[in-house]
């Protein structure tokens, strides 16, 4: 409007209802209009590729309607609004989300059907979209879907990687990477907003002003594009937005001289400096151009992201007033890769707005919040003072001064912690060669609020690595113990449990409301329910079968038992120790008679996951897996009793495979060393039994589903420093149990490569890496006597289905729903705004 003031014009906002078709027809019209009026083919065809491609299509455009009056209501309620900063999401497919979230799964698939196809195939066509690592970056994506289907105003902000995590290949030498394509063809999800685009600058210097204020200038200037991705909630119009950014030169930037002079290259260089950004996530960073490239990768995100809130929250008021600014707005940071966001709002604030230290310094404070996800000093970021001056001139001297005011304070206010200052401080020039910003003490000192992601994690938190801040600042710390979305983790991905609930419950409002799973407490002991539940697991399992066949030739027998440990490959996760017991159960299978082996209890071990690609010994694990399975699956003797597959190429559509057909899975890490985990919850809502360590969100499973159904063994996190002293000293006695299974593993059994190195890690006396830091063997014997339990619990299938059913029924809590929650209320101070 004249005013400036933003309306909407053209047909659909005012009165209009906003359609959703039910209607199998209707449907039906829609997609072949897709695949008539907006083809990306062949014309005139239509095969099942081309069917998945126009349906979604279809399905977008009932999201479009959504979405803009979901836009439209937050913009008129003027709400306090979350955003959501993450270098990674890992959303997966869509397709089988978004109708089921809009409730016409049922119309596709006749639609579908009446063209000759089941959505089961059509589903199957969509490429998954693995903008993440693993559990951070899964965890944001459930946060999405809670955050829609409470209808609260709050977005995301990432990268649009150009590759996602890499594909998994594995040969007889290992794992091998391949680059993940999932723009191969186009997204059908995303919409490219042509008129969001904001300039980044990198490099170049500082101007002092005559009036003493500070401009950044010079250096590279990049665009960053908005594309957007719906997020729909379940049963409710809203549906939110992940903005995702991607890096672009500008026509200037093209240099035609060079071009005409046959310099096609250099004609090209800021094009290809804006195609980098984007191209993958986590580039290699050994060299100084690849940590530079990662920066610039954070900064990106950061700096398009608050330029964008500052415009909205510009656009949804006539006169600013930049005291209203953390009214409006609250800025999560996942983890530590979005920190430059700070000294960026600093900047903006300052130097764009004209705001003084102080007032642009209480803004910052106030907006935003930070989640910690790891205690592992290697996950900890550390940036070289000399990369970050260089890159960001400007954004180092606000850090310093953040830094400066910060010591200035603890010498003022709180004397006796001065001598902390040390650990405490953001800059790191200890060792003068290699001066560093510490990211994680710039996320504490400038946030107001910190978390950890389980109360274990959380505590350990408190009373370590942020001790000292806690004495500064009591009430800053809190914890949010992580969730997993109900919909795709068991709605979506297990449809027939999920009726048994329904059905049992006599209500569907689980679906929104978790908790009321407890209500299956009443008939864990009912045998109709037992055996309805006991066929759905084994229907999963079925398919499982059918998809690890499919995937590797491996047939397995759906009546053994299905032990899963899928996540990434990591020496904290000890992997390590779900193959030294495979081993050992092996060796100990081929030393019974055939009359022993008959009383054994028939195992499926699966293990899946990526190793990063530099990670020497994550990659030998992965090698290790695959040798010990094609020995093992080829004994005639034994593999009636025992096989062992990996999982090639885990991913979030693998895992929605493999969760639903599990019955044992392992989170056996290092106790202290895993901040919560994710899958633990996904498998016990399943009605996995879990084997685990008293360690992260496992603690909280197990007191919700009752101590008798969850198979512990370990030492605890507060023992851990104490038995890693005693190895140091010599003082470790390795079980004989151990010394075996690794010896079988020496000699040979699995083929001629050699795993000295690889198994020397848990060997010697001390250092991180060597000397069993990680305690397999301390926790061998007691992981062994588990596992035995396991295979006896197993024997008595109505105490397995009774402890299945309490798993489920406990998981309540995990629901991201319940996490969310607590973040709008407890840390971002954000309510409903529904769309009517
Ligand atoms: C991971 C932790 C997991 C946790 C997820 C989500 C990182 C840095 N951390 O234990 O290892 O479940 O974060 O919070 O990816």
């Amino acid at each position: 409007e004249a005013n400036g003031q933003l309306t909407f014009v053209g047909g659909h906002v005012k009165g209009v209802a906003v359609p959703c078709a039910r209607e199998e027809s209707e449907i039906a019209s829609n997609i072949v209009y897709h695949a008539q009026y907006t083809p990306h083919f062949y014309p005139l065809r239509f095969d099942l590729e081309h069917a998945f491609y126009a349906a979604a299509q279809s399905v977008r455009d009932y999201l479009v309607q959504r979405w803009n009056s979901t836009y439209l209501q937050f913009h008129k309620a003027d709400a306090k609004q979350t955003y959501y900063l993450s270098m990674e999401y890992l959303q997966g497919r869509a397709l089988t989300n978004a109708i089921g979230n809009l409730g016409i799964t049922d119309g596709y698939a006749q639609a579908l059907k009446s063209f000759g196809y089941l959505l089961e195939d059509i589903v199957e066509q969509e490429k998954d979209a693995a903008l993440g690592n693993g559990g951070l970056g899964r965890l944001a994506s459930c946060f999405l879907d809670s955050m829609a289907t409470l209808n609260l105003p709050a977005w995301g902000y990432g990268l649009r990687y150009r590759y996602g995590l890499f594909k998994q290949r594995i040969t007889p030498e290992g794992q091998e990477e391949v680059a993940e394509d999932w723009l191969e063809k186009f997204s059908p999800w995303e919409i490219v907003r042509h008129d969001i685009v904001y300039p980044v600058r990198f490099f170049g210097h500082v101007q002092i002003n005559p009036d003493g204020s500070r401009k950044w200038d010079g250096g590279e200037v990049l665009n960053a594009l908005a594309y957007d991705v719906p997020i729909p909630g379940f049963n409710t119009k809203n549906t939110i937005s992940l903005r995702l950014w991607e890096a672009k030169a500008s026509a200037e930037d093209f240099n035609l001289f060079l071009f005409n002079d046959g310099k096609y290259e250099d004609a090209a260089h800021f094009h290809s400096k804006a195609q980098q950004i984007c191209a993958v996530l986590y580039p290699g960073d050994a060299t100084e151009n690849g940590k530079i490239l990662r920066l610039k990768q954070q900064f990106f995100l950061c700096s398009a992201s608050l330029q964008d809130i500052i415009y909205r929250f510009k656009e949804r008021r006539s006169a600013v007033n930049w005291d209203n600014f953390p009214n409006k707005v609250a800025v999560q940071l996942n983890d530590t890769h979005p920190t430059l966001a700070i000294p960026e709002l600093m900047r903006l604030l300052m130097d764009d707005e004209g705001l003084g230290w102080d007032s642009a310094w209480d803004l910052t404070y106030k907006t935003f919040a930070y989640t910690n996800h790891t205690v592992l000093p290697e996950a900890l970021e550390k940036w070289s003072q000399d990369i970050m001056r260089k890159l960001l001139p400007r954004h180092f001297e606000i850090i310093e001064e953040i830094d400066k005011r910060f010591k200035e304070m603890v010498h003022a206010t709180k004397k006796d912690m001065a001598g902390k200052l040390p650990g405490m401080q953001i800059l790191d020039s200890s060792n003068p060669q290699k001066p560093v910003v510490r990211m994680a003490n710039l996320c504490v000192v400038s946030s107001h609020t910190v978390n950890g992601v389980a109360q274990l994690h959380s505590d350990i938190l408190k009373a370590e690595l942020f001790a000292d801040y806690v004495s500064i600042w009591p009430n800053k710390f809190q914890n949010k113990t992580n969730g997993i979305t109900p919909r795709r983790w068991l709605l979506f991905c297990n449809p027939e449990l999920s009726q048994i609930i329904t059905k049992w419950l006599k209500t569907d409002e689980w679906i929104t409301n978790l908790d009321l799973l407890s209500g299956l407490r009443t008939f864990a002991d009912n045998e109709d329910l037992q055996e309805e539940w006991g066929r759905a697991k084994l229907a999963s399992k079925n398919r499982l079968v059918q998809y690890v066949y499919n995937a590797t030739g491996v047939s397995i027998d759906p009546n053994s038992l299905f032990d899963i440990q899928v996540k990434r490959i990591h020496e904290y996760k000890r992997q390590l120790l779900n193959i030294l017991g495979a081993v050992y159960r092996y060796k100990k299978l081929k030393e019974m008679s055939e009359t022993e082996r008959q009383k054994v209890t028939p195992r499926t071990i699966m293990i899946g996951g990526k190793a990063f690609a530099t990670y020497t010994n994550a990659k030998l694990i992965v090698k290790l897996v695959n040798d010990v399975g094609a020995v093992v699956n080829n004994d005639p003797e034994t593999n009636k009793y025992l096989k062992i597959v990996f999982i090639p190429n885990y991913n979030v559509s693998v895992a929605e495979v493999l969760i639903p057909g599990s019955e044992l899975s392992q989170h056996i890490s290092t106790a202290g060393m895993e901040a919560s985990g994710t899958s633990n919850m996904k498998f016990a809502l399943n009605g996995c039994l879990i084997i685990g360590t008293l360690d992260g969100a496992n603690v909280e499973i197990r007191e919700e589903i009752g101590e008798e159904n969850f198979f512990l063994f370990g030492a605890k996190a507060d023992e851990v420093p104490r038995l890693r002293k005693e190895r140091e000293m010599g003082m470790f006695k390795p079980d004989p149990r151990f010394e075996e299974a690794k010896e079988f593993i020496k000699v040979g059994t699995f083929g001629s490569y050699n795993y000295a190195d690889l198994l020397s890690s848990l060997e010697g006396d001390s250092g991180y890496g060597r000397g069993d830091y990680f305690l397999v063997g301390h926790d061998f014997p007691s992981y062994i006597d588990a596992q035995s339990q396991v295979d006896e619990a197993y024997k008595d299938r109505k105490r397995w289905l009774k402890m299945s059913i309490l798993s489920t029924a406990g998981s309540g809590k995990f629901s991201s729903d319940r996490t969310i929650a607590q973040y709008a209320k407890e840390i971002w101070g954000i309510e409903e705004c529904r769309v009517p």
